[in-house]
């Protein structure tokens, strides 16, 4: 079998329609309801390498005495269900943590997390965690929902773009090409925060190269300066908004050249982004990993959403706060309930009638208890948590600290990896599960602009590897006796009877397009942008709050320097399906450190050095890359090579709310590595 239908890239959340060409042997794209010439970034146009790699996994493997061997289906299965039972009869159903994945489909999360309930507990999370947890969290609170407010088309009207902490040029390409590009040929200005000089600023008007950690100093003297200057939206403060005055009184005492220097930026391209994003018509919010990923992410995301409510610019087209999603489906992960608080449709599991809701449509009453959160779990294996599902996930490599979490893997009774390849988690498995990639599987994906795309089979799995739907039925009905229907389809139907986003939604309606959420039941079209008369929690108001800076978790020495980590456009995340493909790893091969050349030169560091980067969690080597795009005292590199393991780098802070990792602020030693021949 092998049909060029419809599928989506199993890459990143802009959702690019792409399916197998048979001519070519390659991925290619089709018009979808995102990439509408049916555009691909690189990785899209090679996706294709991954999906006939030799690597693949194509039989279950079960640990023998200490080894990996060879099994079939049914003495995995058998396995899985002994050890499971075992466990839960022992510990209860909260010594289980399950692993959803944001690489993988709504259908598939939704059947995990149920699984999940049906055996008694909410300990299921995914790495939407490591990734926008804050954001969501900030955003929930404020205004009732955490998804980008606006969709990719209405942002297209924007006269101005903050993008912060993100870096769209490269992670988001075909959003950056096709919607922010051709409106910032129409003379829409973009301001860029970011520590680095990268892609995105090369088309920006304004920099602000903060500091890492120092994002609410630059936000609170944006809103200073906006206050000052009479760009409130008075009419929008006095009818959506409350808190005013108390943010005004704490604003006025602000001195924002102290906050700008506090920083690391000018005061005087500070106070000209304040301007550019308080006197424009229409000015939208692009939010990254740069503002998400700090023990601060919370604070971070409520200090930014000040500003589009100081300014009316949130509730139409063209504004608001929007995060660029992860994976083609991390959206979508947390829609289903792949949350440890949250069932589908983000009701609360703590929430009477939201339970109840789902016991009408499930036969069982999901617990009440919320769930641990992904990196509370792994911090708890061995001690509470004795097993775990990791379905589509790499936590042994993508966690933070990595040292620690392996020494975490170790203490678990049981584990089971449920993925395409071996990764660094699969290490620590007593199962592995063959699954399926993109173009062997069907179901739907939501994007980041909470657009639900289908995805169509193109070709079988390999060997005896199943589809990941079909290898999680079959779990839920051994370890759960959950019976679940037999096709995505069905699935699908089900997901839309429990999450009232998803309410009136279907196949035959997304058809080779999308239905975006929230799509109540008979409803004929997606609500393009959110919050335009009430919030989405039902109140006509949101709250303006006064937030303070809290330094990062990491203290810094005199003679060390801020590691900040993050991506390039040729690699993925954990790099388990970009580092197989030929193309990328031509295009980008190594891994390297970038330092301004202030910092090199008093290292004695030279260009294309091997650098020795440590500090007391772990030692990682790299080649130097003297670079004044990165800012004095911060150095770059990116977490998507298994060697150098830059995650033994960073720390175990988290954010108090979202629990979200400190990926982007750590302290480390950067010395020339010794030479290794003498
Ligand atoms: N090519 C590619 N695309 C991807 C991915 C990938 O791995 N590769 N991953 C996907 C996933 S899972 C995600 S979550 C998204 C993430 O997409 P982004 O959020 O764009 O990703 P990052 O590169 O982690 O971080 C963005 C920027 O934050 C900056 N930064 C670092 N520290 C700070 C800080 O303290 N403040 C501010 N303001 N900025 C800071 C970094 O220099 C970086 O340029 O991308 C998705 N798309
Ligand atoms: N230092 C540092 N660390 C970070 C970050 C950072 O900025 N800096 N960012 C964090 C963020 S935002 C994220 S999202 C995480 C990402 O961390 P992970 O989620 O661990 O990384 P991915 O590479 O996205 O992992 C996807 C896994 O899913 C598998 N997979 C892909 N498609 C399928 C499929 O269809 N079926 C199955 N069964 N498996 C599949 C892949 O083989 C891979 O093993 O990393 C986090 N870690
Ligand atoms: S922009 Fe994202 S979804 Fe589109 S082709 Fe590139 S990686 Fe795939
Ligand atoms: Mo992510």
């Amino acid at each position: 079998m092998a049909e060029p239908n419809e599928s989506v890239c199993p890459y990143c959340g802009v959702g690019c329609g792409i399916r197998y060409d048979a001519d070519r042997e390659s991925a290619v794209g089709w018009k979808g309801p995102v990439n509408q010439k049916g555009e691909l970034c690189p990785k899209g146009a090679a996706a294709w390498d991954v999906v006939d790699h030799e690597e693949r996994l194509t039989t279950p493997l079960v640990r023998v005495n200490g080894t990996l061997v060879e099994a079939t289906w049914e003495e995995a299965f058998d396995r899985i269900e002994r050890e499971f039972d075992r466990i839960v009869t022992d510990h209860g159903p909260d010594s289980v943590f399950f692993f959803t994945s944001a690489s993988c489909t709504n259908e598939e999360n939704y059947l995990l997390q149920k699984t999940a309930r049906k055996l008694g507990t909410n300990n299921v999370d995914s790495c939407a965690r490591l990734c926008h947890a804050s954001t969501v969290a900030a955003m929930r609170n404020r205004f009732g929902a955490g998804a980008m407010t606006n969709s990719l088309e209405d942002l297209m009207e924007a006269d101005v773009f903050l993008v912060t902490g993100a870096n769209p040029a490269e992670q988001h390409p075909v959003i950056f090409r096709s919607y922010v590009l051709p409106a910032l040929k129409s003379g829409a200005k973009l301001i860029h925060v970011d520590p680095r000089e990268n892609a995105t600023t090369k088309a920006a008007d304004i920099h602000l190269p903060v500091k890492p950690g120092f994002d609410i100093p630059v936000l609170n003297a944006m809103a200073a300066v906006i206050v000052e200057e009479g760009l409130v939206d008075e009419a929008f403060v006095a009818e959506r908004t409350t808190g005013f005055d108390g943010l005004r009184a704490y604003l006025s005492e602000l001195d924002v050249d102290e906050e700008a220097e506090r920083a690391g930026v000018d005061p005087e391209d500070l106070r000209a982004a304040a301007r550019a994003y308080g006197e424009a018509g229409r000015a939208a919010i692009f939010t990254g990993m740069g503002m998400s990923q700090h023990h601060c992410g919370t604070d971070n995301v409520h200090t930014l959403i000040n500003l589009p409510l100081l300014t009316g610019n949130v509730g139409k087209a063209g504004t608001g706060v929007n995060p660029l999603r992860g994976q083609n489906n991390v959206q979508g992960t947390g829609d289903v309930g792949g949350l440890p608080n949250a069932l589908p449709g983000y009701r609360d599991v703590t929430d009477a009638d939201a339970r109840a809701a789902a016991a009408e449509v499930w036969g069982f009453e999901p617990p009440e208890t919320p769930g641990l959160t992904e990196v509370e779990a792994t911090h708890r294996f061995g001690d509470e948590v004795r097993a775990a599902y990791v379905f589509g996930e790499d936590p042994a490599m993508t966690e933070p600290n990595t040292n620690y979490v392996r020494a975490q893997f170790e203490k678990l009774d049981f584990c089971v990896v449920h993925d395409i390849f071996p990764t660094e988690t699969s290490n620590y498995a007593d199962v592995i599960l063959p699954g399926s990639v993109w173009a062997e599987k069907s179901g739907t994906v939501t994007n980041t602009d909470r657009q639900v795309i289908r995805m169509r089979q193109n070709v079988a799995p390999p060997g005896n590897a199943r589809t990941d739907l079909d290898i999680l039925r079959e779990f839920a009905a051994r370890v759960a006796g959950l019976e679940s229907p037999e096709t995505p389809e069905g699935v699908f139907d089900e997901l839309c009877a429990v999450a009232p986003i998803y309410a009136g939604m279907s196949y035959e309606g997304i058809g080779t397009g999308s239905q975006r959420w929230p799509f109540p039941e008979g409803a004929t079209e997606g609500t393009t942008f959110l919050h335009a008369d009430r919030f989405e929690n039902g109140s006509k108001t949101a709250s303006l709050r006064v937030i303070e800076h809290v330094d990062p978790a990491d203290p810094v020495e005199d003679d060390e320097l801020v590691l900040t980590t993050g991506r390039v456009l040729q690699h993925f995340n954990s790099g388990a399906l970009s580092r197989r493909s030929g193309v990328l790893m031509r295009m980008r091969g190594e891994d390297v450190l970038q330092i301004h050349p202030d910092d090199a030169a008093a290292r004695g560091i030279e260009d294309g050095a091997r650098v020795r980067i440590e500090n007391e969690r772990g030692t990682v080597t790299v080649a130097a890359e003297v670079t004044p795009a990165i800012r004095r005292g911060t150095v770059f590199t990116t977490f998507h090579y298994a060697d150098p393991l830059v995650n033994k780098l960073t720390g175990n802070a988290l954010d108090p709310t979202a629990k979200i990792p400190e990926y982007k602020h750590s302290a480390v030693r950067v010395t020339v590595e010794p030479d290794t021949d003498d």
